[in-house]
């Protein structure tokens, strides 16, 4: 069986978490229109009869601002080690310029064959795609070049297929059922920072995080941290309507990670600093 690990790199925004999901055939990557949504590296696990191809979906590069972006960024560096390729995204809505190319230089370089996905494709017009696909090419010596929509599921089949075949001869790294390599309990942290990204706006989504506290039989309890009171209050909403709301998004998704119907619990706090806290950082495993 062919068996490996593909780093996937790219701008923030230009849909690596939803291309893993898209390939891994599930929700592994949580997404959202901010940037810096993933903040970790995870696992994207699409597994077929003869292959198991992990995905190594990441943080985006970026110079660090804080202990958090330092860490990010080093765990960055140390996945693009030891990958059989890479899976370089670039955005077909957007302009291909220099966030691109300073990308480019670095996976060019690697020595492993870089596959470019085109993605966003969906809805443009063909000579538009064309003329993407001409300026993407560009960018360096790529072994293929697929256009797709990590939405619509167009070029997906021949994108996964494209990547299975640079992968050796190898044993399972999985369980063959798995669909990426977080617990549950991070995975239930996700969900819920998804929701909460997704119903905010400015500097609030970055300073959200969640640490899961219980995930029992019935119960499912976290703590929603942010760094301070009015972000706590824009998280709370009028008479608790904001964190009900989150909560009603990230429950249904959980009882699907889980199995069965739990009752979610979310408090807000007030944990200042937390982005520059190694401690802290420590302990939510970013
Ligand atoms: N129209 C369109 N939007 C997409 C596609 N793939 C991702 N997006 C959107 O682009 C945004 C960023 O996606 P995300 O996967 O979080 O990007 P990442 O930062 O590169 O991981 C989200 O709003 C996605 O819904 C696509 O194929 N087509
Ligand atoms: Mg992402």
């Amino acid at each position: 069986m062919k068996s490996g690990f593909v780093a996937v790199a790219g701008r923030p925004n230009v849909g690596k978490s939803t291309l893993v999901n898209a390939l891994a055939g599930g929700k592994v990557a949580i997404v959202s229109d901010k940037p810096h949504t993933t903040r970790r590296r995870i696992f994207g696990i699409a597994n077929g009869e003869d292959h198991q191809l992990v995905l190594v979906d990441l943080p985006g590069f970026q110079r660090p601002m804080d202990a958090l972006t330092a860490r990010m960024q080093r765990t960055v560096d140390a996945s693009f080690e030891d990958v059989q390729a890479v899976l370089f995204v670039l955005s077909a809505r957007d302009h291909i310029g220099a966030g691109d190319r300073f990308i480019a230089k670095r996976v060019f370089a690697l020595g492993v064959p870089v596959v470019i996905a085109l993605n966003k494709v969906d809805r443009l017009k063909g000579g538009h795609i064309a003329s993407q696909m001409q300026t993407a090419a560009r960018l360096g010596d790529f072994h293929a070049l697929h256009p797709v929509s990590a939405v619509t599921k167009e070029g997906i089949p021949a994108l996964g297929d494209e990547l299975v075949a640079l992968l050796p001869e190898g044993q399972l790294y999985f369980p063959s059922d798995q669909r990426t390599d977080l617990t549950v309990e991070d995975q239930i942290a996700e969900l819920v920072r998804e929701k909460a990204l997704q119903l905010t706006r400015e500097e609030v989504p970055h300073s959200i995080t969640v640490d899961v506290d219980e995930v029992g039989e019935k119960v499912v309890r976290a703590f929603v941290l942010v760094e301070t009171e009015s972000q706590k209050q824009i998280l709370v909403g009028k008479k608790g309507s904001m964190i009900r709301e989150i909560g009603m998004r990230a429950r249904h998704e959980i009882e699907l990670v889980l199995g069965h119907k739990v009752f979610l619990e979310l408090q807000v706090k007030v944990k200042p600093k937390w982005r520059r806290d190694d401690a802290t950082l420590e302990r939510l495993g970013l």
